[in-house]
């Protein structure tokens, strides 16, 4: 006999992780932050409040590349801290942006990053400085609660309004999103920005998350077909926006997906999230709610390699999750629409949207936003940010958008874009600029390789058997990773590379190039010389044998040079 839901639904035994006991003796997050901030013997801080820390929007990390000379010196790490800002849809204003410039100079390493994510990263803080940048930030209406940590994380949303009249709908909904999720306790006003705690009441409630907060992190992307920028297949939870006549109807469900995997354990797997019904706009908070309460209630809290979402619907299954959904809802999903996406890239230069306005993408490589010798990219946004007055949008592809700029504005903006060369990245090929990048070295503790500071070197080398093959029009997405955490998405990049070990990679293809189909490892633990041997067969065959409009990802099934996946658990096989 087949077994019920409810004896289907159940937790996955063993203690709790140490970070859950963390979290159960922290009090709602503040643990002894507040006191640890202050302390001015090391820049550093105690790894249980580092853990604290992530649900607040920061990391505590450490110059790798001073690594080794500071042990020699016998000096502590050189400890700093990144910053990362929640910014639904991936929306600023010319002030938060001016903001967050100021805010790099001053206490951070000079340098902001937009990451896959749609939102910024300042790196290079000081302890001592910490506080005071994010009182600035909040003083811009912007804040960093749960932009990490075991909660909700920024909510994506398609950045570029120029196919759909909805789309700032759209968009509405994402910010709805972000903040109907937010932890409830007050910890982040109190040790940030100096809220009073009111003596006698009890120290928070916290209705959806409960004391332990989630198993692990969970995200949350709307898409807004045909594009698929914000790669919703990715997503803890994804929705897809369904438009008739114009009109937003409401969106497909997908839940599930998720790219993180250990290097030598397949028991981990990247997955693609399953579309399981339709809902109306109204519903997609109450859904979004209890999406999330049932992860809370049945992630695996034991083995945090283990504990993301896509395991527990995996284990519990499709179908006996929907139903509990359902139950948890009091209602049922209507059928899924039909939608199509075409591709997860962004679309570069000039467009025309709705009521008149303009929107122009600019290739911002890695994300980085620096100023370069030859090349003043941070100077010129900051110059166009004193004068723009529409908006900023950072896109899941580590891009920028000078958003909503009127037709008066434009040929003003237009001249400061051509002053600083800022670049809608027309003169590089296509593959380039459909390339993303991680952070990896020397910021992030978990990179095994480099990523955002190899692939424009790598990409110089890519661009040669590019051209020798005729292929500089054609968009191919390339994505590579320090370590198989996947920040950016490798495993849905039609090329992917994933860290092993310095200068080695693990290489990847056949992934859908509209973001549906998860790649596979064609060649394990490879230089720079072999990476580009093997591109050099694979492209030019692509070159001459494929066919009318087929993509890379779906010639390299075709062809026979890599088996299709078709499911996260055969991501492996
Ligand atoms: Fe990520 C951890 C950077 C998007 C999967 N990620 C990290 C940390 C915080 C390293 C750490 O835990 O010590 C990295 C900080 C590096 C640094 O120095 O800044 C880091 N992740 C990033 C960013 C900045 C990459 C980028 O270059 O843009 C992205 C910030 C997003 C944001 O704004 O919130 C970023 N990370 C992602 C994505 C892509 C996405 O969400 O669309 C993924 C894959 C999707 C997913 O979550 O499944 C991702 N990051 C991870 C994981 C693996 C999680 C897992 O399921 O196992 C880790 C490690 C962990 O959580 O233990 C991680
Ligand atoms: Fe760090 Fe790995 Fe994420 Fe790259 S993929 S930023 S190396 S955790």
């Amino acid at each position: 006999m087949s077994k019920t839901v409810n004896e289907l639904l159940t937790a996955p035994a063993g203690a709790p992780s140490d970070v859950e006991e963390i979290k159960e003796r922290s009090n709602y997050l503040r643990g002894t932050l507040a006191e640890v901030m202050q302390d001015r013997i090391s820049a550093g801080i105690p790894d249980d409040d580092n853990r604290l820390m992530k649900h607040h929007g920061s990391y505590l990390q450490d110059d790798r590349d001073l690594r080794t000379e500071r042990q020699k010196q016998k000096l502590e790490p050189a400890y700093q801290f990144m910053l990362r800002v929640r910014l639904p849809g991936g929306v600023a204003t010319p002030n938060q942006w001016l903001m967050m410039d100021e805010l790099a100079h001053k206490y951070g390493n000079g340098t902001l990053k937009l990451t896959t994510r749609e939102t910024f990263q300042i790196h290079g803080i000081l302890k001592w400085n910490m506080k005071q940048t994010i009182q600035d930030i909040h003083s811009t209406m912007m804040d960093t609660i749960a932009a990490c940590g075991d909660v909700n994380r920024n909510v994506m949303c398609t950045s570029n309004p120029y196919q759909s009249e909805v789309h700032s709908e759209v968009y509405e909904w994402s910010k709805k999103l972000s903040d109907y999720l937010l932890p409830r306790t007050r910890a982040y006003h109190e040790i940030w920005l100096d809220e009073e705690k009111v003596a006698g009441t009890p120290e928070t409630d916290e209705p959806m998350y409960g004391p332990l907060y989630l198993p692990r992190k969970f995200k949350i992307g709307i898409a807004v077909p045909p594009s698929n920028d914000v790669d919703v297949f990715s997503q803890d939870l994804g929705f897809i926006a369904v438009i008739e006549n114009d009109q937003l109807v409401g969106f497909n469900v997908a839940i599930g997906g998720g790219m993180g995997m250990t290097h030598g354990d397949t028991a981990t797997y990247p997955q693609i999230a399953k579309v399981i019904g339709f809902v109306t706009p109204d519903k997609i908070l109450d859904v979004a709610e209890k999406v999330i309460t049932i992860q809370r209630d049945y992630g695996n809290r034991s083995v945090r390699k283990y504990a993301r979402f896509k395991y527990t619907v995996d284990r519990l299954g499709l179908q006996t999750v929907k139903e509990e959904l359902e139950r948890r809802l009091g209602w049922m999903l209507s059928e899924a629409r039909e939608f199509r996406f075409d591709h997860n890239g962004d679309r570069y230069g000039w467009q025309k949207g709705f009521k008149g306005k303009w929107h122009f993408t600019m290739f911002v490589e890695g994300g980085r936003i620096v100023d370069y010798a030859d090349y003043k990219l941070m100077t010129g946004i900051r110059e166009i940010a004193k004068v723009h007055k529409g908006d900023f949008r950072l896109t899941a592809n580590q891009n920028l958008i000078i958003g909503n700029v009127s037709v008066q504005s434009k040929k003003r903006i237009d001249a400061l874009i051509d002053q600083y060369g800022l670049t809608e990245g027309r003169h590089h090929s296509a593959i380039r600029r459909s390339a993303l990048a991680c952070v990896a070295f020397p910021t992030c503790g978990l990179a095994m390789a480099e990523a955002e500071r190899y692939l424009p070197t790598l990409m110089d080398k890519i661009d040669m058997i590019i051209d020798e093959n005729g292929l500089r029009d054609k968009e191919i997405t390339i994505r590579m990773t320090g370590c198989p955490n996947g920040c950016a998405r490798h495993a849905l990049g039609e090329i992917g590379f994933i860290g092993k070990a310095v200068g080695k990679y693990n290489m990847y293809l056949g992934a859908a190039h509209d973001g549906s189909r998860l790649s596979k490892m064609h060649r394990e633990n490879i230089g720079e010389e072999e990476i580009l041997s093997e591109l050099r067969v694979v492209l030019s065959r692509y070159a001459k044998e494929r066919q009318e409009g087929e993509h890379f990802g779906d010639f390299v099934i075709r062809a026979g040079i890599i088996e299709a996946t078709t499911d996260g658990t055969n991501f492996h096989n």
